[in-house]
């Protein structure tokens, strides 16, 4: 039998696995625009969609995404509704799975739909928090496991603007704000949990007449396709970012994955289900220790518990501990989508904001040491962490500092090539650097600039030379 494991490569006798992706048990105000708006450039997207890519075809369809490296997830639907707060009970675990947690039945948790009416949503205020966070993309939810359609639908009445006093289209006019800043733009679909079309799966199984009233192929054939065709003939996404494959086959996968060549060069995940590898891995919740042979990667991750909002969640994430996230991440080549979950009104919750900010501001400084890079060359490093970027003039490392040395020096283990230039990106500082039997060693001044990461730039002289 033949499958395509990567849309783009054909692989013939490939012993077909489900994925079984974890299902995530674990577990205001709005920003000014601070950008003009207007249309901004974006780098081309590769064009290629057949399933015969070639290598030179995959690296340019993923080369915006490769240099990207920060994103923001957005986690937003009718839940944000109860917020977390069901029958005058707080409901354990992630906001948007409160229906599937509660087992509210679909008559009831549609009520929702009738009080989320978004007035205060600004999307071009969204697109300008992510642009200056120093975010490179956006991906909202464009349909979540309660089925609830933020976009206009003709396969189903559970959608905005069918169900709720708001009556818009959500997701268009932040694709026009999100491109206009000059972010790619990506859309979130759940194509086999759904909770309220029957017929479509529902981990732990279903729990009301509705739900088990279709089969799930007739779900798939009758919502799940003709939406994903909606959603990527309408906003064309450069990313596509499938969920949790529970119940799906080779077969309902494929009815699927044919439609991608809709929207040429788009990048999908390897959550679709029925064997399909897609483009990146995606840790949840997690950086893994090391980053992935061969293949690209993008950890997703709450800034509080939840993903959608929880009015009571107040377990924020410091704006350092952010930073050091994205800074490890990229240092193992992989890229940081980072979530919001904004409210029935359309406000990004505060805590979120102020954080985002706060990490733009470090981002401006220190945002050559992210952006176009790749992993670190050292295995370890005693004071952090380091990206690099090497060109036809040579490499430059970037070493992000967590822990400043006492001794004032940083040791590049191995290292043997001569140094350029050593600068400290938050000051302009240059550093003096000396070679050793042990490797490079770079004298930094007796305090951090940057308490949260303090950013080295080596220039080095010649090819990268690292000898154990
Ligand atoms: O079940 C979802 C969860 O609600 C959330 O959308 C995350 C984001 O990656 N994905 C699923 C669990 O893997």
């Amino acid at each position: 039998m033949t499958i395509h494991l990567f849309r783009g490569i054909t692989c013939a006798a490939v012993t077909m696995s489900l994925l079984s992706l974890g299902l995530a048990s674990c577990q205001s105000t709005m920003s000014q625009p601070t950008v003009a708006a207007g249309k901004a450039s974006l780098p081309p997207r590769g064009t290629t969609t057949e399933l015969d890519e070639t290598p030179e075809q995959r690296n340019e369809r993923m080369k915006w995404w490769r240099e990207a490296k920060f994103g923001m997830f957005i986690h937003w639907g009718v839940y944000s509704v109860p917020a977390g707060t069901y029958d005058g009970k707080q409901i354990a675990g992630i906001g948007e799975w409160i229906m599937n947690r509660a087992k509210i039945p679909c008559e009831v948790y549609q009520q929702y739909a009738k009080v989320f009416n978004p007035v205060k949503y600004d999307p071009d205020a969204w697109a300008a928090l992510a642009h200056e966070a120093g975010m490179r993309y956006i991906v909202i939810t464009s349909k979540h496991h309660d089925g609830f359609a933020l976009f206009p639908t003709a396969a189903s009445k559970w959608n905005v603007v069918d169900a709720t006093p708001y009556g818009q289209d959500l997701i268009g006019p932040l694709s026009t704000a999100a491109r206009n800043r000059g972010l790619h733009f990506g859309l979130y679909y759940s194509q086999a949990q759904d909770w309220n079309n029957p017929g479509g799966a529902a981990a732990g199984g279903h729990w009301d007449k509705l739900q088990d009233s279709k089969t799930m192929d007739e779900y798939i054939d009758a919502v799940a396709v003709p939406q994903v065709r909606e959603i990527l003939t309408r906003y064309q996404p450069a990313v596509l970012w499938w969920d949790t494959p529970k119940d799906m086959n080779p077969e309902r996968a494929e009815k699927l994955r044919a439609l991608l060549s809709l929207d040429p060069g788009v990048i999908t995940n390897n959550r679709l289900g029925g064997g399909y590898k897609g483009d990146t891995e995606t840790p949840e919740q997690r950086i893994p220790a090391t980053g992935f042979v061969d293949r690209d990667w993008e950890t997703c991750m709450t800034m509080n518990g939840t993903w959608g909002y929880k009015s009571y969640d107040q377990n924020w994430k410091s704006t350092e501990d952010l930073v050091r996230k994205l800074c490890d991440i990229v240092s193992k080549g992989g890229n940081f989508l980072l979530n919001v979950g904004p409210t029935s009104e359309g406000l990004i919750p505060e805590a979120s904001v102020e954080r985002l900010k706060e990490v733009g501001k470090w981002m401006k400084v220190n945002g050559e040491a992210i952006y176009a890079t790749t992993a670190s060359p050292f295995a370890k490093l005693d004071f952090g962490r380091c990206t690099k970027k090497v060109t036809d003039r040579g490499t430059t490392l970037y070493l992000l500092v967590f822990d400043w040395p006492k001794d004032g020096k940083l040791m590049l283990p191995g290292l043997r090539n001569k140094v350029a230039t050593a600068t400290l990106l938050a000051t302009g500082a240059s550093l003096s650097t000396h070679n050793s039997d042990a490797g490079v060693v770079v004298s930094v001044p007796a305090e951090m600039p940057d308490p949260i990461v303090t950013v080295v730039k080596v220039e080095l002289i010649g090819a990268l030379n690292i000898t154990e």
